[in-house]
C-alpha cells in the first residue's frame, strides 16, 4: 500500500524519508496505486540537472483527461465536479457534474478537432474565470494540444506576445468578462493583440456579457453553436508520459517572460498527490481556490489536482469587493466550503475592512485554511487565523512556484503544527537546501541562505518554451548541480521553512510575480525619459509595491510631473496591464551606478524602504552625488 493519504506527524516524517531515499520506489507506487494508466512505464526516473533533463515515468502512456474525469464517471458521475459562482451574487451558481463536465469537455475537444487543432500545437486561452476556461483546457489535454492559458487581465501587447512566442494556431476567448461593476472588453483585446500575431488562424469567443463585438469574417466564431453541434464524446489522445501538456508563462528578472513548459504524467501525479495531503480533501468536501485559472495556482489546484482526486473544486468569476467586502464569506457560507484557499494579499484588503464582513456569516464548515504566493505577515496570518478559521482550521502556508508545478514547502494540517509566517516542511519528496554566498550548502538550523532544490521532483518545469539555455541559466546554473528557486529562505531551530523574499529583479505585488526588467522597458519609451528603475516597496495591502525612479531628457523645457507621472502608467498598463502600475514616481537627476554602469537597485530599494539612513559604503559607486538627491526628494 502506497502512502496516498498523511494522516499524522510521524507518518509524514517516515514517507518523507522514504521518499527522499528511495524516490523511485516511492513514486512509482504512488502512480501505480491512484492513477489510470493505457500502459505503464519502463523506467521511473532518470535525470540531469547540468543538462539539465528530467523525466519521469518514462515510456508510460496515459492522458489526463481520463484521470481527471472519465475514471470517475462509475463511481461519481453524479458528483459535482465544478460549481461555478458568477461574478455577481444574483445570478445562479451553475453545478457542473462528473458526466456533464465530460460531455462539456469531449464537445470542446471535437470542436478544436474541427478546426484544425492536432496534437502538439499550441491553443492559447485568454478568458475570465468561467467554466469553460476550466472546459476548454480540458479539451485540449483531451486532443493532446498543448494548452498556454494567459490571465485575462494582461494588456493585448503582452497578449501578443505570448501568442508569438508559442506560436499558438487558434485563440480562446469571450466577448467579454465581468469584473465587479465593470466589464471589460476581451474579444477587443484579442482583436488588438492579432494585429501583431500572424501564427494565429482562428480565434473562438464564448459568449458571456452579451456585447456587440466585432467578429473577424473567416478568423472568428461564436463557440456555442459549434459546440451544440459536436459529438458528447471524444476518445482521448493516448500521450507520452513526457509529452507537453501546457505551457504558462512567468516574468523573469530580465528580458521577455518565460514559457514554462509543463508535461504529462509527473505534473499529474505531483499535483493529484499534493492537494489530496496539503488539503486533507476528503469525498464530500467542498473545496475552494480564489486564486485565477491564469495563475499555476488554478491550474494546479483548481482543475488538474482536485479533479484528479474526484473533488468539487469552486470557481469564482468575482473579486472579493463586489458587491460588498463580505463576497469571500458569502461564498463559503452559501457553497459550504470545506477548504479555502487564498492569497495574502486578500486577506491583507479583507482585514482592512473589519470583521463584521466576515461575522455575518456562517463559517463553521471550513477545515482547512490556506495562502499562497507571497510570504504572509504574522498580522494576517492571525486575522485569518481568529476571524475566518476561529483558530480550529488550521492554515496552510504554501511555498512553490510556477516553474515547480506544485506546492513545495507547506505544513499538513492537523499533522504538521502550523507557525505564523512559516512554510514550514518540505512537501514529501522535496529536498530543499540553502547557499550561502560562497555556494556552499548551510548544514544544520538556524541558517539564512538562497533556497535550492537537490533532487527533482516528479512535476519540475521540464524548459522554458524555445530557450533550453535560459532554462539552464536561470535555474541551474547559479548552484552546481541544485534547481536555484530565486527566493531567500531561512530555517529555525526545528527545521521550519521561512520564506524570506525575493532575491533577484523580481517584485512580488499582490501576489502576481513582475520583472522589474519589462516595466523600465515600458517605461523608457515615453519619450522624454532617459532611464528609470523600479524596485519595490512595502505596502500594507498588496505586499509590494512598485516604485519607479526616472530621469527624464535634458530639453531645458519644464515637464508637468504630474502629467508625466500618468503618461508613464498608461505606457505600462498598455504594454504589460493594470497590475504592473507604479505607486510612487520619483523624478532624478541620475541613478546610482557600479563602476561597470549597472544601476544599483539594492540602494534605491532601501531609499524607497525609507531605510535610506542605512546605505553602507557608497563611495565606490560612478556617481556616488547622486544618492543625497534621490535621498532627500524621495516620496
Ligand atoms: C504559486 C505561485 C512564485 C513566487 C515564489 C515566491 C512567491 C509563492 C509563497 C511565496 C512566500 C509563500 N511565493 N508562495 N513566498 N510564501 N507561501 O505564486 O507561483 O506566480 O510563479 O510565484 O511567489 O517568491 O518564487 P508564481
Amino acid at each position: 500500500m502506497s502512502n496516498y493519504h498523511i494522516k499524522h506527524l510521524e507518518e509524514y516524517y517516515q514517507v518523507y524519508r522514504k521518499s527522499v531515499r528511495n524516490p523511485e520506489v516511492f513514486w512509482e507506487e504512488i502512480a501505480e496505486e491512484h492513477f489510470m494508466w493505457r500502459k505503464k512505464w519502463d523506467k521511473v526516473l532518470s535525470w540531469d540537472f547540468t543538462k539539465p533533463e528530467v523525466k519521469w515515468f518514462e515510456g508510460a502512456k496515459l492522458n489526463i483527461t481520463e484521470n481527471c474525469i472519465d475514471r470517475h464517471l462509475y463511481t461519481r458521475g453524479d458528483k459535482t465536479a465544478i460549481i461555478f459562482e458568477p461574478n455577481n451574487p444574483e445570478e445562479e451558481a451553475q453545478h457542473i457534474s462528473y458526466r456533464e463536465l465530460h460531455e462539456k469537455v469531449c464537445r470542446f475537444a471535437n470542436v478544436l478537432k474541427a478546426k484544425g487543432i492536432q496534437k502538439g500545437d499550441r491553443v492559447c486561452i485568454y478568458l475570465p474565470m468561467i467554466p469553460e476556461l476550466a472546459i476548454s483546457m480540458l479539451a485540449c489535454a483531451r486532443i493532446g494540444a498543448i494548452h498556454s492559458i494567459v490571465f485575462a487581465g494582461f494588456s493585448s501587447t503582452a497578449l501578443a506576445s505570448r501568442i508569438n512566442d508559442a506560436t499558438c494556431k487558434m485563440v480562446i476567448t469571450s466577448d467579454g468578462s465581468y469584473r465587479g461593476a465593470k466589464t471589460i472588453d476581451l474579444q477587443g483585446i484579442v482583436d488588438d493583440a492579432l494585429e501583431k500575431c500572424e501564427c494565429v488562424e482562428s480565434v473562438l469567443v464564448v459568449k458571456r456579457i452579451n456585447s456587440e463585438i466585432r467578429m473577424k469574417e473567416d478568423r472568428d466564431e461564436w463557440v456555442q453553436p459549434l459546440l451544440d453541434n459536436a459529438n458528447t464524446d471524444c476518445e482521448p489522445e493516448i500521450m507520452d508520459a513526457e509529452d507537453s501538456l501546457f505551457i504558462l508563462y512567468t516574468s523573469g528578472s530580465t528580458g521577455k517572460p518565460k514559457g514554462m513548459l509543463h508535461t504529462t504524467a509527473g505534473y499529474m501525479v505531483y499535483t493529484a498527490y499534493t492537494f489530496k495531503n496539503v488539503f486533507q480533501y476528503r469525498e464530500k468536501d467542498v473545496y475552494w481556490c480564489s486564486a485565477d485559472i491564469g495563475w499555476i495556482t488554478g491550474h494546479s489546484y483548481i482543475v488538474y489536482g482536485p479533479l484528479c482526486n474526484g473533488a468539487t473544486s469552486i470557481m469564482f468569476e468575482g473579486v472579493p469587493s463586489y458587491p460588498d467586502f463580505g463576497r469571500f464569506w458569502d461564498i463559503v457560507d452559501k457553497h459550504k466550503v470545506s477548504q479555502f484557499y487564498t492569497a495574502p494579499t486578500a486577506i491583507r484588503a479583507l482585514a482592512k475592512e473589519g470583521v463584521e464582513h466576515v461575522a455575518k456569516h456562517d463559517l463553521s464548515t471550513l477545515k482547512v485554511l490556506g495562502t499562497v504566493g507571497e510570504p504572509i505577515n504574522e498580522e494576517a496570518w492571525h486575522w485569518y487565523d481568529d476571524n475566518v478559521g476561529k483558530r480550529k482550521a488550521p492554515i496552510v502556508d504554501t511555498y512553490f512556484q510556477t516553474e515547480n508545478g506544485g506546492i513545495m514547502l507547506t505544513p499538513i494540517p492537523y499533522v504538521t503544527p502550523t507557525k505564523p509566517t512559516y512554510a514550514t516542511l518540505p512537501f514529501i519528496g522535496i529536498q530543499p537546501c540553502l547557499m550561502d554566498e560562497n555556494g556552499v550548502e548551510l548544514n544544520g538550523n538556524q541558517v539564512e541562505g538562497k533556497l535550492c532544490i537537490k533532487f527533482p521532483w516528479p512535476s519540475i518545469a521540464r524548459t522554458i518554451w524555445g530557450d533550453h539555455q535560459r532554462y539552464k541559466d536561470t535555474y541551474f546554473s547559479a548552484y552546481e548541480n541544485k534547481y536555484f528557486t530565486g527566493d531567500g529562505a531561512l530555517r529555525d531551530e526545528v527545521g521550519y521553512y521561512r520564506i524570506t523574499g525575493r532575491v533577484d529583479d523580481v517584485i512580488i505585488v499582490s501576489g502576481h510575480n513582475l520583472g522589474t526588467a519589462p516595466i523600465e522597458d515600458a517605461i523608457n519609451e515615453h519619450p522624454a525619459v532617459a532611464e528609470s528603475a523600479i524596485v519595490g516597496f512595502p505596502h500594507d495591502i498588496k505586499g509590494n509595491a512598485l516604485y519607479g525612479y526616472v530621469t527624464l531628457k535634458e530639453t531645458g523645457e519644464s515637464r508637468n510631473h504630474d502629467n508625466l507621472r500618468k503618461e508613464i502608467n498608461q505606457i505600462i498598463t498598455e504594454q504589460i496591464g493594470p497590475i504592473a502600475k507604479l505607486d510612487k514616481v520619483q523624478f532624478t537627476n541620475g541613478l546610482p551606478k557600479t563602476r561597470s554602469g549597472k544601476i544599483m537597485r539594492r540602494i534605491l530599494r532601501k531609499i524607497a524602504g525609507k531605510d535610506g539612513d542605512n546605505l553602507g559604503d557608497i563611495s565606490t559607486l560612478l556617481n556616488p552625488e547622486v544618492v543625497q538627491d534621490i535621498k532627500d526628494n524621495v516620496l
